[in-house]
């Protein structure tokens, strides 16, 4: 080797060689940082907080383990507060700003509808684990979801509750300015008229509502064996204790959004009788759920629920895609590798059996992958969700 440049400035290449060396060392075993936006304050976040949960410990669980091909799982978490305008905020936030590998959530479709786009135009992969309208991922191939859709749920969850008591006709309610329950009721009446089962009456409140007498004495009048509600926790939670103030006795149908410890902190054993369709229970009692629901209960102190289950799941979907990703430090190339490495993951989660399974067509336009996962039926008997047998 000539001497021809100074020895300081040797020194200086000699320096900046090393450092390079050791930025390319750490890039291979580095932090790999994936986003949550979740609702962690507001109504959703009855749902945002057992969400954050099961990411907490399934990532506290794959670190544990060593982590994925070396690195570490750093969980960068946002609050989006169940608001469309803030979900939009945290996604960009989180690919932009803090530049995560992939973004989980947000907790409610209604927000999904706002924010998947950023994510899809960004080439970043939205995890979905609790988006359960239609369309959702038909957004765009960046969307993904390991939520089972209502359109998979609401028909078993009918056909169980109609044969469990015998039901002749039903009344409806559901809030028309929410994506989530606006698509069940629509899949609700499809499935109630599938099944050739009358509807007495069909009532409808907005986000916020408190009081659902007015609706409730239509339905009461229209005398329905069961009510149908599309609707979330909380909002159900009050409509069942009013139902019961006026003097109705009839059970419950739901989705998702029911499927909660929060509807019953509220609505007690007066929702007893509900049934609601999940792909998750607690008495589902394969080796990976109860190994999750003791993990959940040792470190939060209380019984994890569907929507920490399947917050669980996800994360550990996305280390088993991780697995077949070489991380290269080249950003927007590893963030469309993991996304091509996904629909291939399947696994035995707390939730059950789990694949991805490819969007219904869309034209003109490339789609995301949903769950393909059964759906089990419960019902709730003395303030909490049994297998219905
Ligand atoms: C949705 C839902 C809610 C119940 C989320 C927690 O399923 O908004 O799609």
């Amino acid at each position: 080797m000539q001497f021809t440049k100074p020895l300081s400035t040797a020194l200086k290449t000699v320096t900046t060689l090393v450092l390079s060396a050791t930025l390319a060392h750490s890039a291979l075993a580095a932090d790999v940082k994936l986003g949550l936006a979740a609702a962690l304050t507001g109504p959703a976040a009855k749902y945002g907080v057992a969400i954050k949960n099961g990411f907490t410990l399934a990532a506290d669980e794959v670190n544990a383990q060593g982590g994925v091909n070396g690195n570490k799982l750093v969980l960068v978490v946002a609050d989006e507060q169940g608001k469309k305008e803030e979900a939009i905020n945290v996604f960009k936030k989180l690919i932009f700003q803090d530049k995560v590998l992939l973004v989980f959530g947000p907790t409610l479709s209604n927000s999904a509808f706002a924010a998947d786009p950023i994510a899809n135009a960004s080439k970043v992969v939205a995890f979905g684990t609790s988006n359960t309208a239609d369309g959702i991922t038909a957004m765009g191939p960046f969307t993904f979801r390991n939520s089972v859709m209502e359109a998979d749920v609401l028909p078993i969850t009918t056909k169980a509750a109609v044969k469990h008591f015998g039901l002749k006709k039903v009344a409806i309610i559901y809030g028309n300015d929410d994506a989530f329950t606006k698509s069940g009721y629509d899949v609700f009446k499809a499935t109630l008229a599938q099944q050739n089962v009358p509807v007495t009456t069909t009532e409808a409140y907005a986000k916020g509502d408190v009081d659902f007498k007015a609706q409730l004495t239509k339905i009461k009048a229209s005398n329905p064996d069961a009510i149908v509600c599309s609707c979330l926790t909380e909002e159900a939670a009050n409509i069942i204790l009013q139902t019961r103030s006026l003097g109705m006795k009839q059970p419950f149908i739901g989705g998702n959004g029911l499927n909660s410890p929060k509807l019953f902190e509220i609505a007690k054993t007066a929702g007893d009788g509900t049934i609601m369709g999940s792909p998750w229970s607690s008495e589902n009692m394969t080796p990976a759920n109860k190994a999750f629901m003791a993990a959940y209960k040792a470190k939060f102190g209380s019984d994890p629920d569907q929507f920490a289950a399947q917050a669980y799941d996800a994360l550990h979907v996305v280390a088993a895609a991780l697995k077949n990703v070489k991380l290269t430090a080249n950003l927007p190339a590893d963030r469309i590798a993991l996304r091509d490495a996904l629909p291939a993951v399947k696994i035995d989660g707390a939730t059950g059996k789990f694949a991805f399974r490819k969007a219904p067509a869309v034209k003109g336009k490339e789609v995301g992958y949903d769950a393909q996962q059964d759906a089990i039926v419960n019902i709730a008997e003395g303030g909490k969700f049994v297998l219905l047998k």
